[in-house]
């Protein structure tokens, strides 16, 4: 099986954690978004990482599809539990860090390809939405027991990514639950291998 990603994706990085966390053997392969990747060129038409390419030659994309199909294969640990209500409640979450990682990568995206896009209301109206989340998650993650789901390493992605591209934007101060967290799981193996500034 193969992983074709780059390590500063937060997408990719998902699927990279619970690679390492369920010791699947899977080969980890660079492929650029930005340059005429041959591999990801053949592998998906929207030439997004992270793309799966199983054993048999199956192609799997999106993280969270990825995530999802390598989460079916093992059990140790699981990420999604099997308990339909509790299993809506981990994609919920993990729907919303989702929704927030795609506004910051609008605004990343924009500057990088469409200069003339990037404006402070388009930007203030995006990071609003990644506020309201933070707000969400902030208040959810109080009420929950310690807990390791998809939703959680998409969370720390996402945070991290935050960190990693917007120094400037403290979500810190505003959500100490999320904060507390956040420092407490930093040091987990999965996480320190995958960090994207190694
Ligand atoms: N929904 C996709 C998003 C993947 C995504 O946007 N990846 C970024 C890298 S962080 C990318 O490849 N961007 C290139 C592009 O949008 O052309 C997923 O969850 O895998």
């Amino acid at each position: 099986m193969k992983l074709l990603m780059t390590p500063t994706s937060p997408y990719a990085r998902k699927a990279h954690v619970i690679i390492l966390e369920k010791g699947i053997n899977c080969e980890i392969t660079p492929a650029s978004p930005w340059e005429n990747d041959e591999q990801l060129l053949a592998t998906n038409p929207l030439r997004k990482v992270p793309v799966l390419i199983a054993d048999d030659g199956e192609i799997i994309i999106d993280s969270r599809t990825i995530c999802e199909y390598l989460d079916s294969l093992n059990s140790t640990p699981p990420f999604l539990p099997t308990e339909p209500k509790a299993r809506a409640a981990v994609k919920n979450r993990t729907a919303l860090v989702e929704g927030a990682l795609d506004s910051m990568l609008s605004i990343i995206m924009a500057k990088r390809v469409a200069p003339e896009m990037d404006s402070a209301a388009w930007r203030d109206w995006l990071m609003s939405k990644v506020g309201s989340v933070l707000a969400y998650l902030n208040k959810d993650i109080a009420t929950r027991n310690d807990s390791f789901d998809l939703s959680d390493v998409g969370c720390f992605c996402l945070l991290d990514m935050l960190s990693f591209r917007i120094p400037d934007y403290d979500w810190r101060t505003t959500n100490p639950a999320l904060t507390a967290w956040f420092e407490n799981i930093a040091p987990r193996s999965s996480l320190t291998q995958t960090d994207p500034r190694r």
